[in-house]
């Protein structure tokens, strides 16, 4: 392994269950009980496209223009929740891991399909680690599109075959596979079915895991 490229919502960070809650919010409005099962199709995905799944399910058409208001909507409660999110919130084993690539010289980036990934990273104090930072603003097609990672790698000089990802998506982990890159799946092992190997949390991964991959 040459680089790591590491996701953000629900890898290094819990802000997938702020995803949820804010969706679910806006769910109620338009009439819609959004559950944990179609939730899962949510992670990973950008923002107009996670409401363009959450209407299609329920068979709803709306306008763009509609639509845009009540993206904006549920963004303007995602950041309600980011804006209370405290530094310690990183989850378990995520600054251990960080901190052992860095001294082993390992080339570490951020991929994350969120708009708000920077403002999350500052959140939790997390920027000093990352070689290369690819976010939602800068990528035109969102995963399971490969072109985030492609990106990531290139940004790192580095070739995609050099590069493990941590990804809790779906979505994400089928990006990270069409990139030809190594990919860890944290979270349930018949969801990502498609990852190299599957674990709870962040907190169980540590180089040796990695190399052997
Ligand atoms: P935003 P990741 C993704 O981030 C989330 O998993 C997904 O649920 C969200 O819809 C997407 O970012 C867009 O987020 O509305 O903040 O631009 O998992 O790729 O780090
Ligand atoms: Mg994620």
């Amino acid at each position: 392994m040459i680089a790591c490229i590491f996701d953000l919502d629900g890898v290094l960070v819990d802000t997938a269950q702020y995803h949820f809650l804010a969706w679910k919010k806006l769910a109620a409005e338009l009439g819609i009980d959004l559950t944990l099962q179609n939730n899962e199709r949510l992670k990973g995905v950008g923002r107009m496209d996670s409401l363009n799944i959450i209407l299609s399910i329920n068979g709803i058409s709306l306008p763009e223009e509609e639509k845009e208001r009540l993206a904006t909507k549920k963004n303007t409660w995602f950041t309600g929740y980011i804006d209370a999110m405290k530094k310690e919130e990183i989850l378990p084993g995520a600054v251990a891991l960080l901190d052992a690539l860095q001294q082993s010289g390992i080339k570490i980036a951020l991929a994350s399909s969120s708009k708000n990934a920077q403002t999350v990273i500052d959140k939790l104090d997390i920027r000093k680690y990352f070689d290369a930072i690819v976010d939602g603003n800068m990528i035109s097609r969102s995963k399971p599109d490969p072109e985030i990672f492609i990106t990531a790698a290139m940004q790192l000089n580095v070739s995609p075959v050099d590069c493990i990802v941590i990804e809790d998506a779906e979505a994400g982990v089928e990006a990270a596979k069409a990139a030809g890159m190594k990919c860890v799946g944290i979270g349930s092992a018949a969801t990502l079915s498609k990852a190299d190997c599957v674990v709870d949390g962040i907190g169980m991964l540590n180089i040796d895991i990695l190399n052997k991959l």
